[in-house]
């Protein structure tokens, strides 16, 4: 018969974590019957198609290094999953379109890709191995932000240039780093930055900073007029820092033991009301008040109007949303 398992991934980035298999007569499949039957393959180089589902007589996963090819494919399958629950417990969503149907995962895409996408063609999200394939592309946060694309697809479908665009990649980076929180793992700890388990700069900075997003040398911390000319991944910055000042307020902080200092366009202190509020008002804005087109101005009518719904517009939260859009140049 065929019936669901419980497997242990031995992962490279987030430790010995637990993996929903299927088993198949002597075999074990990566295989989610839990989460929409989201699968794992293997493209073993290749660049099309699906390769082969990865299957094996045990249902131990990789060995924490490149030297196993399932190590790549344990990492997708666990992030997969973390991404499947957080959107599932945090917003009741099921599913990247919310009809209970998982997607599907690929890893060892090319030669020494460095870099990971989603595709909403294939419904299916893909990671290279990173340079010499030393570091693969799959880390917690990014395979949140990879799945959070097609969320964004199947909801406000933010076109992928000029200020949407910025939306559009900010989304991905907010709720793949809700998926980081979420999953709660001690060796890939929860955190404002982007990919900083990867190492895609080689020097073991993050791709990018919430709190500050100019430190990664491109991107916006705030607003101005033609911001929407930028690469999205750096546009994306003004509605990142308004995540981080929403959640955690300006000023210095340490969370999990990494440093932060936000500061505000406007001189003014933002007080913070707690990253899962921020979550629902964001997401709320996504799904219910964004369109293709929403821009920055639009982007902050649209949270207030979720933030005045879901928390009324005389306290704290609305305030908040208020307060951090200004601080990041976006105004009435
Ligand atoms: N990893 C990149 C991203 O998700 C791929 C791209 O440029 N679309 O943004
Ligand atoms: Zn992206
Ligand atoms: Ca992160």
């Amino acid at each position: 018969g065929i019936e669901n398992a419980t497997g242990t991934g031995n992962t490279q980035y987030s430790g010995a974590v637990s993996l929903t298999t299927t088993q198949s007569g002597s075999n074990y499949n990566l295989t989610d019957g839990d989460r929409g039957g989201h699968k794992t393959y293997n493209l073993n180089h290749g660049t099309s198609g699906t390769g082969t589902l990865f299957s094996q007589t045990s249902n131990t996963w990789g060995n924490s290094t490149t030297s196993n090819a399932a190590t790549a494919g344990a990492d997708a399958h666990y992030g997969a999953a973390e991404t499947w629950d957080f959107y599932k417990n945090t917003f009741g969503r099921s599913g990247i379109k919310n009809n209970g149907v998982g997607a599907y995962s690929r890893v060892h895409y090319g030669n020494s890709y460095v870099n990971a996408f989603w595709d909403d063609g294939c419904f299916c999200m893909t990671y290279g191995d990173g340079s010499g394939n030393a570091d693969p592309l799959t880390a917690i946060d990014v395979a949140g932000h990879e799945m959070s694309h097609g969320v964004t697809s199947n909801t406000a479908g933010l076109n992928y240039s000029g200020e949407s665009g910025g939306l559009n990649e900010a989304t991905s980076d907010i709720f793949g780093t809700g998926v980081e929180f979420y999953a709660n793992n001690s060796t890939d700890v929860g955190d404002y930055l982007i990919g900083e388990k990867i190492d895609i700069n080689g020097d073991g900075t993050p791709l990018r900073y919430m709190d500050k997003p100019s430190k990664d040398g491109g991107s916006a911390d705030s607003w101005y007029s033609g911001v929407g000319n930028l690469d999205v991944h750096y546009s994306s910055g003004i509605a990142n820092h308004f995540f981080y000042l929403l959640s955690e307020g300006s000023g210095a902080k340490v969370i999990n033991g990494v440093s932060y200092n936000s500061p505000t366009s406007d001189g003014l202190p933002v007080t913070g009301i707690g990253r899962d509020k921020a979550l629902q008002i964001w997401y709320r804005a996504l799904t219910t008040k964004f369109t293709s087109t929403t821009n920055y101005a639009a982007a902050r009518t649209g949270t207030l109007a979720a933030a005045g719904e879901l928390y009324g517009t005389t306290g704290a939260e609305y305030k908040a949303v208020q307060d951090a859009w200004a601080a990041v140049a976006v105004g009435a």
